[in-house]
């Protein structure tokens, strides 16, 4: 396909000399669609994502009270955006009344919410970040914490980080790519992409490295870096909300949930929901359509997709890379 036609951040025509020069010194590869990637730091980027990278690296100057939703790719991203973006809504007065003014049903959780890398420093070690600084900056990354380590050291800020179930990560990712690549979804594209995700050369890889940075913080700091589950909050919306919440520091009152707040803020954030609303009907952003951004959300899709030898490689390699870390799937 034209490397053109994909979206900007999958692209390599936004990079300086500096970067350029930094990226001839990588390793590199390029993706069965022909796009390249590089590995900084551990992590592989194709090269426009890692122009904005390197943006945030030296210009991000955190505050304490940050928040910052982090994710590897297609692991709950929008679902998380949309859920912290209520909680943050919720109206002083708990009375809840201003749904018909609600920002989510304007805009996407992506516009909403967006991503340091691929958005606010996609362009420039200096964006103006005034427009972010009412009531509290929410930020997110698909960076692992290792690229965001002087932001997360130096400051208080609240990250949040969702994780999935790699097999659905993975089906779901061979959905999304197809679609704003707008290219036929074959069992070629998902085989390459299972053999980049199992040896680690994948867009923000390994994925092992992406949990573990994150899980190894939760550890040591649980008050600053909350792990939550895509599963999780499947089974038990509720409960997980309300961690959620009380990790933010704006805990459900009483008389939130006795009338029933949490479940509508339930209702607004769901994939029903969201994808019925006509921005997400039919608004795009960076070149991808609002509407790729919500498909089945159901776990264990990837039953549907991977063969029995290709779950088999996944778990054992899950197995081997987080053996020791007491994080479980
Ligand atoms: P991103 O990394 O590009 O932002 P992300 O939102 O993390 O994508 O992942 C998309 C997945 O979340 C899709 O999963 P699927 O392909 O297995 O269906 C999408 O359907 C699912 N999703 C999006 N919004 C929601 C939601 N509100 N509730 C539950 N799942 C959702």
């Amino acid at each position: 396909m034209d490397p053109k036609g994909a979206p900007s951040i999958l692209r390599n025509d936004k990079i300086s000399e500096e970067t350029n020069k930094l990226i001839s010194s990588l390793l590199s590869r390029t993706d069965s669609q022909g796009q390249k990637l590089c590995q900084y730091q551990g992590c592989w980027y194709y090269y426009n994502t890692l122009q904005g990278v390197l943006n945030f690296q030296s210009g991000f100057q955190p505050q304490d009270t940050d928040i910052i939703l982090a994710s590897y790719p297609k692991s709950g991203t929008t679902w998380l955006k949309a859920l912290t973006v209520a909680l943050m809504e919720r109206p002083k007065n708990n009375s809840y009344s201003s749904d018909d003014e609600h920002p989510l049903l304007y805009d996407n959780p992506h516009g909403i919410v967006p991503c340091l890398e691929m958005d606010v420093y996609h362009e420039s070690s200096s964006p103006n970040l005034a427009k972010f600084s009412a009531p509290r900056r929410l930020f997110s990354t698909h960076m692992p914490l290792h690229a965001m380590e002087e932001a997360h050291k130096h400051s208080a800020c609240k990250i949040v980080y969702v994780c999935r179930n790699v097999k659905d990560t993975l089906v779901s990712w061979w959905f999304f790519l197809c679609a704003v690549l707008k290219i036929e979804q074959s069992r070629g594209i998902l085989e390459s992409l299972f053999e980049s995700f199992c040896n680690g050369t994948i867009y923000y890889g390994p994925f092992w490295e992406h949990l573990l940075s994150y899980w190894r913080a939760t550890l040591e700091e649980p008050k600053h870096v909350l792990f939550m589950r895509y599963e999780e909050l499947k089974a038990e919306p509720r409960h997980q909300i309300k961690r959620l919440a009380e990790f933010l520091g704006c805990p459900f009152t009483k008389q939130e949930e006795e009338s029933g707040v949490v479940d509508k803020i339930l209702d607004l954030c769901s994939l029903r929901n969201l994808s019925s609303l006509e921005v997400n009907k039919t608004g795009s952003r960076n070149d991808v359509d609002h509407k790729d951004y919500f498909r089945k959300g159901e776990v264990g899709d990837s039953k549907n997709y991977l063969t029995p030898e290709m779950e088999y490689k996944i778990d054992m390699i899950i197995q081997e890379k987080l053996q020791g870390s007491g994080l479980k799937f």
